[in-house]
């Protein structure tokens, strides 16, 4: 059996692919995903990671990645069975990837992290206006968390391996950059998302 992911430790939602594949135990291998190669078309139409093969069968799409893994091995379940509680889970990774995604990811971390490093100019006062975004739209996860200490009740889903990454780079940033600060259940719920050893085995590098 192959297991190949393709992507980039550094890409927050090949992180979150990598958190699932761990969590359920599942080996892989971790194959750089060069999106300018004319033949990635291939693997992504979009061009994005992460990217999962299996034997023959492909997919893509974190959260798609993370479902596929979740039920095609065997291993803890990483889903609530309880539908309730499987669709909150839902409806985070839904939110995380229309609400949150696009300012933390796209705003701030890939300026940041992925293009001023190239040395491609970067607007200060957009990915400032997309960290206030992203604030405030990690504020309602922040809630959220505060009534349960998982996103879809007592015990970690999906749906928290989704955000984990995007809260984890977070870290890394200054000043008005910063989206998480004063996000106090967030920091309780980090604290519980990184004691577990898919944190440190997963940790970009
Ligand atoms: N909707 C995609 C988003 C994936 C995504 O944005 N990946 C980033 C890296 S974290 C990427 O491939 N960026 C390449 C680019 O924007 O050209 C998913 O859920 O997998």
């Amino acid at each position: 059996m192959s297991i190949i992911l393709r992507g980039s430790p550094f890409s927050t939602f090949t992180w979150s692919a990598r958190l699932a594949l761990v969590e359920k135990g599942v080996e892989y291998e971790l194959v750089a995903a060069n999106l300018r190669e004319e033949a990635y078309a291939n693997f992504h139409p979009w061009r994005m990671m992460p990217v999962l093969d299996h034997d023959d069968f492909r997919v893509f799409e974190a959260a798609a990645v993370m479902r596929y893994v979740d039920e095609a091995f065997e291993g803890p379940a990483l889903q609530p069975a309880d539908p309730k509680s499987r669709a909150l889970m839902t409806q985070w990774m839904s939110a995380y990837g229309d609400y949150v995604a696009p300012a933390a990811v796209r705003g701030v971390l890939i300026p940041r992290f992925v293009l001023a490093p190239r040395g491609i100019q970067v607007d200060d006062a957009s990915v400032h206006a997309a960290a206030t975004k992203a604030h405030s739209a990690l504020r309602i996860f922040d809630a959220a968390l505060g009534r349960s200490p998982f996103l879809a009740g007592n015990t970690p889903s999906l749906a928290d391996w989704l955000l984990l990454p995007t809260v984890a780079s977070g870290g890394g940033l200054t000043g008005p950059d910063r989206y998480t600060d004063d996000l106090h259940n967030i920091g309780a719920w980090m604290g519980r998302m990184t004691a577990r050893p898919s944190f440190g085995a997963t940790l970009p590098h």
